[in-house]
C-alpha cells in the first residue's frame, strides 16, 4: 500500500521529513513496531537485528546501557539498521535548556550522527526541539523530537493538565515528530489522540501481548487495543527481545500492528 493513501489526514499534515520517513518505511515492513532494543551487549543487539529487522519499522536504542560500547561498534551496529530499513530512535529524554541539549547531542555518544529520532521532556520549555533540532543540523542531517506526553509507568507525574501544555506546545512545532503515549491505557491514549489531532505522531511503549504489570512499575496493554486507540507505533521490548523465539513474537507484534492499522 502507498505510505500515502495509507496515512491519510497524518501524511498531509505531518510535513516533517523524517516523519514521512516512518509512514514509509511502516508500510514497506507491513508493521507499526518499534522494538526496545534493550540489551547491554553490542552481540546481543547484532543478533536482535538479524532476528527480528524484517519484522520492525524503527529499533530503540539506549546507549548508555550498553556494556561494551565502542564507536566503531556502534557504527557497524547503525550500519546494520539501516540495511534492514530500520529507523534509529535513541529514547535518551533530553531535558534539559536548548542549548545545552544541543550540546548533548554530540559528545561521547554523538547522537545527532546517527539517530533518525530522540525523546525529550518539555519540562523546560519548547527551546529543547530548537536546540535538538540544531544538533542534527551541526552534521547536516534531519531528525525529529518525540515529546513525552504521557509515560507508561505506574505513579508517573505526567499529569493530565502537563500532557494537555505539552501538546499545546508540541503540536504545531514543526520540529515534532509526535508524542509518547502510554500504551497501557487505550483510553488515555484515546484522550491524548482527541488532543493532538490528525497531525502529528503518537508512539506508545507500555505494550505487550500479555497484558498486565511488568517490572519495577511498568504497565502493559494490548497491542491492537493501542493502534485502535490512535497509536502510530507500539514499542515493544521484552515482549520481543526475551522470547524465546525473538523471530516470531516480533512477526507476531507486526501482524496485530498492521492488521489493526488497516481495520483503523
Ligand atoms: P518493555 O520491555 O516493553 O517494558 O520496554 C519498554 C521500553 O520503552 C524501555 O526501553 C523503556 O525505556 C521505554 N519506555 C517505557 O517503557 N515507558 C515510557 O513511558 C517511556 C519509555 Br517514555
Amino acid at each position: 500500500m502507498q505510505a500515502e493513501e495509507a496515512w491519510g489526514e497524518r501524511w498531509v499534515f505531518n510535513t516533517l521529513p523524517m516523519a514521512r520517513t516512518y509512514m514509509e518505511v511502516a508500510c514497506r515492513k507491513q508493521s507499526l513496531v518499534c522494538l526496545a532494543a534493550d540489551r547491554s551487549t553490542m552481540d546481543g543487539l547484532n543478533e536482535l537485528i538479524d532476528q527480528v529487522g524484517p519484522s520492525i519499522a524503527a529499533l530503540k536504542t539506549h546507549v548508555d546501557l550498553v556494556d561494551d560500547w565502542t564507536a566503531e561498534s556502534w557504527k557497524a551496529f547503525c550500519a546494520k539498521a539501516a540495511a534492514a530499513d530500520l529507523l534509529i530512535f535513541e529514547d535518551r529524554k533530553f531535558a534539559d535548556i536548548g542549548g545545552i541539549s544541543r550540546k548533548q547531542m554530540a559528545g561521547v555518544y554523538d547522537i545527532r550522527s546517527w539517530s533518525d529520532l530522540v525523546t525529550a521532556h518539555l519540562i523546560s520549555g519548547p527551546d529543547i526541539v530548537d536546540g535538538l533540532q540544531a544538533g542534527w543540523h551541526d552534521v547536516g542531517r534531519e531528525g525529529g523530537v518525540l515529546l513525552l506526553a504521557q509515560m507508561s509507568s505506574r505513579g508517573n507525574l505526567l499529569e493530565p493538565e502537563y500532557t494537555d501544555k505539552v501538546v499545546a506546545k508540541g503540536k504545531d512545532h514543526a520540529g515534532v515528530f509526535g508524542f509518547i503515549g502510554n500504551g497501557s491505557r487505550p483510553e488515555e491514549l484515546a484522550l491524548l489522540r482527541a488532543k493532538v489531532g490528525e497531525g502529528k505522531l503518537i508512539w506508545t511503549p507500555g505494550v505487550n501481548l500479555a497484558v498486565g504489570d511488568g517490572e519495577m512499575g511498568q504497565r502493559y496493554g494490548d497491542p491492537t487495543e493501542a493502534i485502535m486507540a490512535g497509536s502510530d507505533c507500539i514499542i515493544v521490548g521484552s515482549g520481543i527481545h526475551k522470547a524465546d523465539d525473538p523471530a516470531s513474537q516480533a512477526q507476531a507484534y507486526a501482524r496485530a500492528s498492521w492488521d489493526a492499522f488497516v481495520s483503523r
